[in-house]
């Protein structure tokens, strides 16, 4: 009887009242023919799958091959992060900063009710109740997501925990971050992604691609949670959490912030090369995107609040990442990807060397590889459920996370960032993850390998002022004896061909391994003006195909680049005026100081 009561929404409207008025104001502006309430249920979620079927919104792939996965295609107009769209509506400009776009909360919501007025009509309004981390854990929060995309709501299965258990642990609390979703028309001139720190809310309009809506993760795991984390103490990061275990039998957690597509997911699913597995070096996944850290006895403890992979397809391979590509065979979404119509399964550039002949692009026309032209797009994407990786993580679940012995920041940079070096102490790293830079990937819309600051990795995801995260990272660092070890690493150093020197991928755990042994003090470093480097004979090379000159040439500071560089850093700290903290500009003094003297 009571499982009765609770699939009957009235009963769910009742229980609290919060979630009542929020429902209700939103089918009062978006006027939908109806409300549906996701309860997490089986049933409930195939049958969704079927009407977006006969929609032609998914299209079902081969069930012995690829059971229970969908292949959708988003709008042509609508395949990437917008970040000039997004904002950050809070009352004073000076809180969202210099490097958010800021817009008057009273004038984002009557803009954006005017957009949203009837977008939903004709249509269901679903309502998604998700936790961000396991249900019911302290670190754990709760959101709403309303929408009118049947692909947000199988995706949110997928990358969150959805349903009625939500509900009930919600309660009557109206602590619950409210998402509102629709893709309207899909009209790119009025497409906002408005975020309200002060009001826990998110406002989505015509946009129905990934981080634009799946509310859970970029706008509320990320730029919401980031200004709830530094009011309450703690931090919200772009950052994966992985295990690395070492022949001792004991696994170290490791966190690293890398920009979009610059290499998370694979590092954080690395399969080690022969010589490793066979002296018993293990990898596991805790997450792939976002960490939530929390200081306790002085140490920082990560947890992954997704559920889920949002993962860049182009380029997974049984080779390049085994466990990305096994994560994807069942229960799994594929955004903008190749279709193979001889056996009905997906591909995209980098898969394997066998293109399929009878194929459909990305956008859904007929697709000749010989042509020359690509098959999937760019920032095609897979949605699979964390529990298909067959490296999870057996902390994956641990509702108090995993304590980390590092941090590790990077980017692309073809030059001046070498392989690896580890910053002084926890005040220089935050100097160089605040100068991070990296040059701009398919993620978002816009310029490609243009090389930009990504302060932390966190640039287009910081809910507020950046000067103020600064500040908070250092704060961090001051309450907190046992903080992690901050490195800086580059898997993307060119030749003069633009030949990636590094192998990178399961070779990169060669270079984990030396930061694991500098957290211990067990590796030696030498002392460059940026921080401390490995020598060369300090990375194993064993059964890599590099010489020592490349090694070399990789681990070496270039004087005049590096001049250069701190005077483009100069040139961004200027941005953040006085929020900048005293302490980031002593550093960046120190830097330029240390350079005639030492390199
Ligand atoms: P988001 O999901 O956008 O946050 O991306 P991510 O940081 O998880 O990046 P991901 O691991 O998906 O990698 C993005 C691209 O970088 C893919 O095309 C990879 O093939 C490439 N890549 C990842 N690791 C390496 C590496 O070690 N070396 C090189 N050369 N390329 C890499
Ligand atoms: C990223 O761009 O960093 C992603 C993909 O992880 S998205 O969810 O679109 O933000
Ligand atoms: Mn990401």
């Amino acid at each position: 009887i009571t499982e009765f009561i609770f699939n009957c929404l009235p009963w769910r409207y009742c229980m609290n009242s919060n979630l009542q008025s929020f429902v209700n104001n939103c089918a009062e502006i978006a006027k939908p023919d109806k409300i549906e309430w996701i309860t997490g249920n089986g049933d409930q979620l195939e049958s969704l799958a079927k009407i977006a079927m006969s929609t032609g919104e998914m299209i079902k792939l081969n069930e012995e091959l690829l059971p229970n996965c969908y292949l959708h295609r988003s709008a042509l107009n609508d395949v990437a992060r917008v970040e000039g769209r997004t904002y950050i509506c809070c009352r004073k400009e000076e809180d969202a900063g210099p490097t958010n776009n800021w817009m008057d909360p009273e004038k984002a919501y009557s803009m954006l009710t005017g957009i949203f007025d009837g977008a939903m009509k004709g249509r269901t309004m679903y309502v998604i109740p998700y936790s961000m981390g396991p249900i019911g854990s302290p670190f754990s929060k709760i959101g709403i997501e309303i929408t009118d995309s049947i692909y947000v709501v199988l995706s949110m299965n997928i990358m969150t925990r959805i349903g009625d258990e939500v509900v009930r642990q919600l309660g009557d609390s109206n602590d619950f971050v409210r998402g509102f979703h629709s893709k309207a028309e899909l009209n790119e001139e009025n497409r906002y992604i408005c975020h309200f720190p002060e009001d826990n809310a998110i406002w989505s309009v015509n946009s129905g691609y990934g981080g634009n809506v799946l509310l859970g993760k970029k706008c509320f795991a990320l730029r919401i949670a980031s200004y709830q984390a530094r009011n309450e103490g703690w931090m919200a990061e772009h950052m994966l959490i992985l295990g690395i275990t070492k022949p001792d039998g004991i696994t170290r957690y490791i966190a690293a912030a890398f920009p979009s597509a610059c290499g998370k997911t694979n590092l954080a699913m690395l399969i080690p090369p022969e010589g490793y597995l066979a002296k018993g070096y293990k990898i596991t996944t805790v997450g792939d995107d976002i960490a939530w850290i929390r200081p306790k006895d002085g140490y920082l403890y990560a947890l992954n609040p997704e559920n889920g992979f949002f993962g860049v397809a182009p380029g997974t391979n049984a080779k390049s990442n085994p466990n990305a590509l096994a994560s994807t065979r069942k229960n799994s979404i594929f955004t903008n990807v190749v279709l193979n119509k001889d056996n009905n399964t997906v591909w995209w550039e980098g898969m394997d060397k066998n293109p399929p002949v009878n194929a459909e692009n990305w956008k859904g026309e007929k697709w000749d590889y010989r042509d020359g032209s690509k098959g999937a797009h760019p920032n095609s994407r897979f949605t699979a459920p964390a529990v298909n990786c067959p490296c999870i993580s057996p902390e994956f679940e641990n509702p108090e996370g995993v304590r980390l012995s590092a941090i590790i920041f990077g980017g692309r940079r073809a030059r001046t960032a070498p392989l690896v070096y580890q910053s002084f102490d926890w005040e220089n790293g935050v100097f160089v993850g605040s100068a991070m830079a990296s040059e701009t990937t398919a993620a978002a819309t816009g310029a490609v390998g243009v090389l930009r600051r990504d302060p932390m990795a966190m640039l287009p995801f910081c809910g507020y002022n950046m000067g103020d995260y600064f500040a908070h990272w250092l704060e961090i660092g001051r309450k907190n004896k046992n903080v992690p070890k901050i490195f800086n690493v580059n898997w993307f150093r060119t030749d003069n061909e633009g030949k990636f020197i590094w192998p990178g991928f399961g070779d990169n755990i060669r270079v984990l391994d030396w930061i694991i042994d500098r957290c211990e003090g067990k590796a030696d470093a030498i002392e460059t003006p940026i921080g401390y480097l490995p020598r060369p004979e300090d990375i194993n090379i064993e059964g890599l195909d590099i010489s020592q000159e490349a090694l070399r040439e990789i681990l070496t500071v270039d004087k005049e680049m590096w001049r250069k560089e701190a005077a483009d850093i100069r040139e961004h700290y200027k941005k953040f005026g006085d929020k900048l903290p005293q302490e980031l500009a002593t550093q960046l003094e120190n830097l330029e100081n240390r350079h005639p003297h030492v390199l």
